[in-house]
């Protein structure tokens, strides 16, 4: 394979009849599928995110596929050798479509929060209305402040 950086299927079918880059962090949405064949024993990959979580280090396949770890974003014949654990932060950002904007300093929607704060808080890089933190008084004179906070990654 000639290509470096991540594989990343948003939907739909991608098949790999050969090895995939070892240094590839591969990344399936929940509506992806990635089919490996081949006369390998298995494909080694940096790391591999399925529907947004990251899948632990070790040999991935299809269910049924006898492999220790399987999900149903996974089929073929050649299993998955998985490295390392993929950074969260580095496959939240994927969401921000300008790569020159991924860094965690940048602000590239221009609501004041930067990037490593819209991934903590949960709040979408991309929309240019990003708060945090909401405040009110309620119906019995008390003050109530609500936030947001991530949930998973
Ligand atoms: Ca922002």
């Amino acid at each position: 394979m000639d290509y470096a950086g991540r594989t990343r299927v948003l939907k739909g079918r991608v098949a790999f009849e050969s090895a995939l880059p070892t240094t590839t962090d591969v990344v399936l949405s929940g509506a992806a599928l990635l089919e490996t064949s081949g006369a390998a024993a298995f494909y080694a990959v940096k790391s591999l995110t399925l529907a947004g979580v990251p899948a632990q280090p070790g040999l991935w396949g299809a269910p049924g596929s006898g492999a220790s770890n399987t999900s149903p974003l996974l089929a073929g014949t050649v299993p998955l050798k998985v490295q390392g654990t993929a950074d969260p932060y580095e496959i939240w950002s994927l969401d921000i479509p300008e790569q020159s904007g991924r860094a965690r300093e940048l602000d590239p929607d221009g609501d004041g929060l930067v990037n490593v704060v819209e991934y903590l808080f949960g709040t979408l890089p991309t929309s240019g209305k990003g708060t945090v933190m909401t405040s009110a008084v309620n119906g019995t004179g008390k003050l109530v402040i609500r936030w947001l906070e991530r949930k998973i990654g």
